[in-house]
């Protein structure tokens, strides 16, 4: 007997299409890894991967190969019975430095974690937010808006997420489609709060006219170049004065106070998926707090699973800014989970147990297109 793993991969319509610079995608390719202990108790985490490697090297299938093949394989020592019997869910910090054997695959990595942290949280009666040192009961939420196929139609979409509520807009932006969007959207909305996201479009030589976008009073500009092009964001910020704000780029603790020392950022976007996990994530804020550098949450475009997660995170003293985490109806007609709802542009923590939210089994059979169970 062990805990054994049900890798289940979704196909979920979004509302509509989402195109950022590294591509434009339909549908939400989504895996959600279960982790059932032997009393039939189900920990869950969501993988956050593309379908495709354009936001970064991992990608949906290769994630499942590499959990399939590397990752849960490396967690057999610790969720196997012993010969004397029963086994418990291994303590967080263990399967993360079992996970860590491997190289890279963070998001892969944080769904496994994910999935056996929920497990140890519910046998502990402890919610997510307790457990990571949560100090708010709802947070503030903003919505990230891909790039429209013209102004008219931008200007739509942002005036609906303006009147639902939503705290702050964040524009993707790509050479071709920064100034005259940011013109249009800080004229019809000059006090909302406003920000961008290029997902690494623009290169060092871009820096006069990442400068334009000064006029337009953003919060921050996010990922202008390429992830590791640490140098070019310094020299940017010092022609630029909207402050640089890295997601891509940061991947772990070390290389956050690697980016914050080297002046190449003075904001970080949080991404657990993205730095291998919710301890990771947890290091990073603290790490951020004791530096003074504002952090906020991002966003995967997350089911209700990862979501709620998220918004446990969100919730640490540290994010001072709001996130990426909006509600279920901004992604999906219908979520895995219960919906997140917005109320007055914020999402209530879940205080459920563990990441405090399952998935619904209906949804989850109509969504599913497979489900593997891998034996550790
Ligand atoms: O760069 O923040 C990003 C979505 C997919 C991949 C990368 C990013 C995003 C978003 C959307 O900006 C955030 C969200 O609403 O989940
Ligand atoms: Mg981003």
């Amino acid at each position: 007997m062990s805990i054994s793993f049900l890798i289940h991969s979704l196909e979920i319509p979004l509302v509509r299409p989402f195109r950022t610079s590294f591509g434009s995608q339909s549908v939400r390719d989504v895996v959600l890894v279960e982790a059932v202990s032997e009393a039939g108790v189900s920990g869950w985490g969501e993988c956050v991967t593309m379908a495709w490697p354009g936001y970064s090297a991992e990608y949906t299938r290769g994630a499942v190969n590499v959990m399939r093949e590397f990752l849960i394989p490396t967690l057999m020592p610790l969720v196997v019975a012993s010969e004397e019997g029963g086994t418990a869910t291994p303590a967080p910090d263990s399967v993360r430095s079992a996970l860590a054997l491997m190289q890279g695959n963070p998001m892969a990595k944080s769904a496994i974690e994910t999935a056996l942290l929920d497990l140890w949280l519910k046998q502990r009666n402890l919610s997510l937010g307790e457990f990571l040192g949560a100090t708010r009961d709802q947070v503030d939420c903003g919505v990230s808006v891909g790039i429209s196929s013209s102004i008219e139609e931008l200007m739509i979409e942002v005036g609906q997420y303006v009147d639902e509520g939503y705290r702050r807009i964040k524009l993707k932006v790509e050479p071709g489609w920064d100034v005259d969007a940011l013109r249009a959207v800080r004229e019809q909305w000059p006090e909302i709060p406003l920000q961008v996201d290029a997902n690494q479009a623009y290169r060092r030589s871009d820096a006069d006219h990442l400068a334009k976008f000064d006029e337009f009073d953003l919060l921050l500009i996010e990922q202008p170049l390429p992830e590791d092009d640490l140098l070019g964001h310094r020299l940017i910020s010092s022609v630029v004065s909207t402050p640089i704000c890295l997601d891509e780029s940061i991947l772990s603790v070390d290389s956050a106070e690697s980016a914050i020392e080297f002046g190449a950022t003075t904001i970080i976007n949080i991404k657990p998926g993205r730095v291998g996990g919710f301890l990771a994530a947890r290091d990073i804020h603290d790490l951020c707090v004791e530096r003074s550098i504002p952090v906020w949450c991002g966003g995967m475009l997350e089911t209700g699973v990862g979501r709620a997660a998220n918004i446990a995170l969100a919730a640490l003293p540290g994010f001072v800014l709001p996130g990426d985490t909006s509600a279920s109806n901004r992604y999906y007609k219908e979520d895995v989970t219960e919906p997140f709802v917005l109320v007055n542009g914020q999402l209530r923590v879940p205080t459920n147990p563990g990441i405090g939210v399952e998935p619904i089994a209906e949804n989850l059979a109509e969504m599913s297109t497979a489900t593997e169970r891998i034996e550790p």
